[in-house]
């Protein structure tokens, strides 16, 4: 509501969008560098000594940042923001083809994005409390308690979106990012309108994005490690490295869990052209 009453969208904003856990740190370090690629020298990259939420900030959080939308008016262009909120949310005046401000989305296979919430979710626990077991927890999750709502429907929903307005909305998949990441962050620039030129490719510009921001470089920074906090956030920075594998959920879901998950999947994404394979 906050957004739809407030926000006052430029034609250069870039939102990287995602379902929680599909890979949000990951694209907002891309993105970050991809467009400021020209701005920073890479051995004292910002990705060094910050984490991507403070280089891209959660939209939803800053919209209204201690009680007025200043915060996110000063950003200067192009301003990178990120969100979990669903498209269907936005207002028009971002969505329409009027508006020219682009949305990077992520989705991951759902097992995998169900084993890190769990995760994710422990660590946010009050530790007074008992911690959430797996069944309980997964039970939530197909039935589509989430936060930012059921996890299919967010990812349709940019999904069509990407279909309907390719140029406004980018769907990748945290999967092909791990397989073809060098294919991907060309993409990614192309779409955000700064490919990289002949003289970017010579000097492998691409291969050291990628590999600043892959998971092992990322998680081995300081500033990502131990009990470097945000803000005021219960988990520390190092909660959103954990593994950053494809397939971890085979060690921690029953196959009957696994079937489950994906007849759901199959059947959410029946006829509408996405799937996860
Ligand atoms: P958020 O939505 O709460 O911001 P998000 O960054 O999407 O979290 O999810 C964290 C997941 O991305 C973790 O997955 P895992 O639990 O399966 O391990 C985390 O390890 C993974 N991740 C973080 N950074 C990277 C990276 N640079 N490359 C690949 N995966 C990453």
């Amino acid at each position: 509501m906050l957004i739809h009453d407030h926000f006052k969208p430029r034609s250069t904003d870039i939102v990287v969008a995602t379902s929680p856990k599909c890979g949000t740190t990951w694209l907002r370090a891309l993105v970050f560098f991809i467009i400021n690629r020209a701005s920073f020298d890479f051995s004292d990259h910002p990705l060094r000594k910050a984490n991507p939420q403070d280089l891209v900030p959660c939209f939803e959080s800053i919209i209204h940042k201690d009680g007025s939308t200043s915060f996110v008016d000063g950003i200067p262009s192009p301003r990178l923001l990120s969100t979990h909120l669903p498209y269907s949310l936005f207002p028009t005046r971002m969505t329409d083809d009027t508006s020219a401000c682009r949305f990077v989305y992520i989705c991951r296979d759902p097992k995998d994005v169900f084993v890190s919430k769990w995760h994710f979710a422990n660590k946010l626990r009050p530790k007074e409390l008992p911690p959430l077991s797996l069944e309980e927890t997964f039970d939530l999750f197909c039935k589509g308690v989430s936060h930012y709502g059921p996890f299919w429907d967010h990812v349709l929903g940019y999904w069509k979106a990407s279909v309907e307005s390719p140029k406004k909305v980018l769907f990748l998949k945290y999967e092909d990012v791990k397989k073809e990441p060098l294919g991907c962050v060309r993409k990614v620039a192309e779409f955000l309108g700064v490919p990289f030129t002949p003289e970017e490719e010579n000097k492998e510009i691409v291969e050291q994005i990628v590999k600043l921001c892959s998971f092992e470089s990322m998680s081995n920074q300081d500033v990502n490690k131990l009990d470097k906090r945000y803000q005021q956030r219960p988990v520390s920075n190092s909660d959103f490295f954990r593994k950053g594998e494809v397939g971890d959920w085979v060690n921690h879901l029953s196959p009957q869990m696994a079937e489950k998950l994906d007849q759901i999947t199959e059947e959410k994404l029946q006829d509408t052209g996405f799937n996860f394979h």
